[in-house]
């Protein structure tokens, strides 16, 4: 009777035992695989201004530049009050030639993207720009990984800029388009990754509905206007992510 109590309180211990070191292994590599997610990517059309405020956010100088070939590192130190955070920034090149390349090499270490827009030729270049946002919404790697988005309305300096309300309507509208192109080729041809890419893209209540960012599964979309005189919205949202 003795015996079978001292085998039942090992076996509690060994359990019990057991269930922590479990426990420490989750956490561990949960740990390991948020601390490989580090970087923020700047992303955009080339000439939308990411260089520029890199350069800004991380060197504080108001820099002169050219088409980037290859992306830019570095670390941007905010301060906020009293507090200082160092926030990891890389650069990606606009250039069609590149983007995708140097997107694909960083987005896995992304743990949150600034999509930058030129404000002043958005409208002749409204097509190119929502292409490249549906590609990185709906990419399988980022799509399950929440992912906090900014959409930065850049050099809002200049007069005849767009607003982010405009930017907003025409870019749903354009990746409402680029959805239906996805399903249809996927109807014709009856394969299937169209379906899934869109489907990566919205909740399932919402998927009938005409696209909105607001019914992003993964994706927490935020907006902001900004100028190189003035990103203090980036540089608040680079402070909360
Ligand atoms: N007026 C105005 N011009 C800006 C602003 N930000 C950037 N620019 C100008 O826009 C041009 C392009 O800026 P970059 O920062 O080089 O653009 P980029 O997005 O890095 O372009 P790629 O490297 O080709 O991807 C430069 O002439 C900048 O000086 C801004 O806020 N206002
Ligand atoms: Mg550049």
């Amino acid at each position: 009777m003795l015996e079978m109590f001292e085998d039942k309180s090992t076996l509690g211990i060994s359990i019990g035992v057991l269930v922590v070191l479990i426990t420490f292994v989750i956490l561990w590599l949960l740990r390991s695989k948020k601390s490989t997610r580090k970087n923020i990517l700047l992303i955009g059309a080339s000439n939308s201004g990411k260089t520029r405020l890199f350069c800004e956010l991380v060197y504080q100088k108001d820099a002169l530049t050219q088409i980037s070939i290859v992306p830019n590192r570095g670390d941007a130190v905010i301060k906020d009050g009293g507090k200082t955070k160092t926030v990891s920034l890389v650069d990606i090149p606009g250039q069609d030639k590149v983007r995708r390349k140097y997107f694909s090499l960083y987005k896995r270490s992304a743990k949150a993207i600034a999509f930058v827009i030129d404000s002043l030729s958005f409208q002749k270049e409204c097509k190119d720009v929502a292409q490249f946002m549906y590609e990185v919404l709906t990419d399988e790697t980022l799509s399950k990984t929440k992912l906090n988005f900014l959409i930065v309305c850049h050099k809002q300096d200049i007069d005849l800029s767009k607003g982010q309300s405009f930017i907003k309507a025409n870019l749903e509208k354009e990746i409402e388009l680029l959805r239906k192109i996805s399903t249809s080729a996927l109807t014709s041809t009856s394969g299937s990754s169209g379906e899934a890419k869109s489907n990566l893209l919205v909740k399932s209540n919402d998927s009938n509905k005409q696209f909105e960012f607001s019914h992003l599964k993964y994706t927490n979309v935020e907006f902001c206007e900004t100028s190189c005189q003035n990103f203090d919205p980036l540089r608040n949202w680079l402070l909360s992510n």
